[in-house]
């Protein structure tokens, strides 16, 4: 294990892997994203996941929140289609929306959870079974890596290689570590979850690390600290989704969705690195993917 290659994420590297639009492409071949976010009083996350999707490039994206979010959601997003689910009584997803989330995910290329979702255990049981029989890749997030807490075991069952993206407060809850332990060895930490569990880590923050279970590593140096204000993380949620709508491999999309949601905040912070917004961050993503593939 000692011997795997660190990789240190580079330009070139990322040009090679991101997707190139063809001429004649059509929004079909642009991929369709499914993300599953949002709850009574937390849209705005679920909106961002949605929005990263589609400035990474992804064809048709579809926002599946509770029922009483269905006319917000649709007011604030002009080109996503947004799809209401079952809710409790606090206006999280509830237990009957399972059929209905499986369904949208069947006619998926990929699926984004959590962002948003709340922390209702009706909810969380909701997420798990969801995650465990969805026949997409997933990128799991924010309030289903809550969900996940006590349950990484659930993620063997997963069709195919899920991508996880915690904070170092998340992935501290996952291990049962405390955050200065995850700190203090970020890249061990990582490497040992995405082995166990049998998934994708990305463990977010300045110089944000990308583990695989075969204990290969990948860190990012793009992004700045203007990144650390509320709904960043959703927007990267969304656009590794929305880059393995588009055909890349999860292995690819974490590696190439990090560099490129870091870069997309560099090209932001240019206007000023403190008080910009994760609204201008997700703005700046085409220019950045720009940069890089030309
Ligand atoms: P949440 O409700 O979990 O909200 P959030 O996830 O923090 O917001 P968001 O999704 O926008 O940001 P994320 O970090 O995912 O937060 C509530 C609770 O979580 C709080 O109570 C807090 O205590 C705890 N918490 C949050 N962050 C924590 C942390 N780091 N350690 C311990 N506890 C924490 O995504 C942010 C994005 O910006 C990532 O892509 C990240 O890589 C990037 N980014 C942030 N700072 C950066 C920097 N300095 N340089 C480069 N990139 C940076
Ligand atoms: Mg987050």
């Amino acid at each position: 294990r000692q011997n795997i290659k660190q990789n240190i994420i580079m330009a070139g590297m990322v040009r090679a892997i991101l997707p190139r639009r063809s001429p004649a492409a059509h929004k079909g071949t642009s991929g369709r994203t499914l993300v599953i976010a949002g709850s009574r009083d937390l849209s705005g996350a679920a909106a961002m996941a949605a929005e990263g999707a589609l400035r990474a490039g992804a064809g048709l994206v579809t926002l599946s929140a509770p029922a009483s979010l269905q006319n917000l959601l649709a007011m604030k997003l002009t080109e996503v289609m947004t799809k209401p689910l079952a809710e409790t009584a606090t206006g999280g997803i509830c237990r009957e929306a399972v059929g209905e989330m499986l369904q949208l995910a069947s006619g998926s290329d990929v699926v984004a959870i959590g962002p948003g979702l709340g922390r209702h255990e009706e909810t969380a049981s909701a997420v798990r079974e969801t995650i465990t029989t969805a026949q997409c890749p997933l990128v799991i997030d924010a309030d289903a890596l809550y969900a996940l807490a006590g349950y990484t075991n659930l993620l063997n069952e997963c069709a195919a290689l899920p991508v996880l993206t915690p904070h170092p407060g998340e992935m501290a809850r996952l291990t049962k570590l405390d955050v200065e332990a995850v700190n203090a060895d970020r890249v061990g930490v990582a490497r040992q979850a995405a082995g166990e569990w049998g998934c994708i880590i990305v463990l977010k923050g300045a110089r944000t690390v990308v583990a695989f279970p075969d204990g290969e590593i990948y860190i990012n140096t793009t992004g700045n600290a203007g990144m650390a204000t509320g709904g960043t993380g959703d927007v990267l949620t969304g656009v590794i989704a929305g880059l393995i709508a588009q055909g890349m491999s999860s292995h690819d999309a974490a590696v190439a969705g990090v560099y490129v949601h870091g870069l997309a905040g560099d090209v932001a912070a240019q206007g000023g690195m403190v008080g910009m917004t994760a609204m201008d961050l997700l703005k700046a993503v085409p220019a950045a993917l720009y940069g890089i593939t030309g």
